[in-house]
């Protein structure tokens, strides 16, 4: 029954980097403007020009955990984050909608002159370093192929470079990466973009201060398509 301004503001989780900047614009689209920037602002919690939203700055891995424990009514994360997040935490979460932004692609890739399609009709056991586990798995388990999965937490492409692996599964924009460290991308997995993720109990509870924003964040990232 308390009036809206006596409410907690909204709480939007966001990582800094490329899914803050490209939900600068859709924010904007809603009308609202953040005055302060994560890059170089120490502050976690940021204002924004609306009293009735705030963010949270978070590492891209956690934002589905801020959300789900309703730490964060809302928050931005990639497909492959939240992929690898319902694997240990099923359901929870409510995806309203694909936002379209910090778009790549989940790919095998390998050291430039490595026959991949050779080594998969041999039937060769294959060692893949990735951070995306699940992914992977599930990928080389539809087509049949043998393969040792080696967790990384980041720079997949040292490891063929090194010996720790044949092949990466790792996320694909530019391909100037993989290109820098002689690697080629030889299957796509997935077409990765980030979602707008809602904690289930604010969606009840909190619809009527929520439901604009995901109206506006609909209506900005379907126009840019
Ligand atoms: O970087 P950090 O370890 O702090 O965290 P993070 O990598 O989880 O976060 P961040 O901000 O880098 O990525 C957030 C989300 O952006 C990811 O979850 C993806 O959904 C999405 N995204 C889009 C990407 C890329 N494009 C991308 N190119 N995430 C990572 N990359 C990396 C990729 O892993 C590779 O190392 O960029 C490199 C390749 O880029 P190109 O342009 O050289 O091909
Ligand atoms: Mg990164």
């Amino acid at each position: 029954m308390s009036p809206a301004s006596l409410e907690r503001p909204l709480t939007l989780a966001l990582s800094k980097g490329r899914i803050f900047d490209e939900t600068m614009p859709l924010l904007a689209a809603a009308g609202i403007q953040v005055p302060e920037n994560p890059e170089t602002s120490r502050k976690l919690i940021l204002p924004t020009s609306s009293p009735n939203l705030q963010l949270i700055i978070v590492r891209a891995t956690d934002v589905p955990t801020y959300v789900q424990y309703g730490a964060a009514d809302f928050g931005i994360a990639g497909k492959d984050v939240l992929v690898e997040h319902a694997a240990e935490h099923p359901g929870g979460l409510y995806q309203p909608i694909d936002l379209n932004i910090a778009r790549c692609r989940l790919c095998v890739a390998v050291p430039v002159g490595f026959d991949y399609e050779a080594a998969v009709r041999q039937g060769s056991r294959l060692r893949i370093a990735t951070k995306y586990v699940r992914a992977a798995r599930e990928h080389f388990a539809r087509k049949g192929v043998y393969v040792d999965i080696i967790k990384l937490y980041g720079s997949m492409e040292l490891a063929p470079l090194v010996g720790l692996a044949d092949a990466i599964v790792d996320l694909v924009s530019t391909g100037s990466t993989l290109k820098a460290n002689k690697l080629v991308a030889v299957e796509d997995i997935a077409e990765i973009s980030s979602r707008l993720i809602v904690n289930q109990a604010s969606l009840k509870t909190r619809a009527s201060a929520l439901q604009p924003l995901i109206d506006a964040f609909a209506r900005a990232s379907s126009q840019d398509e």
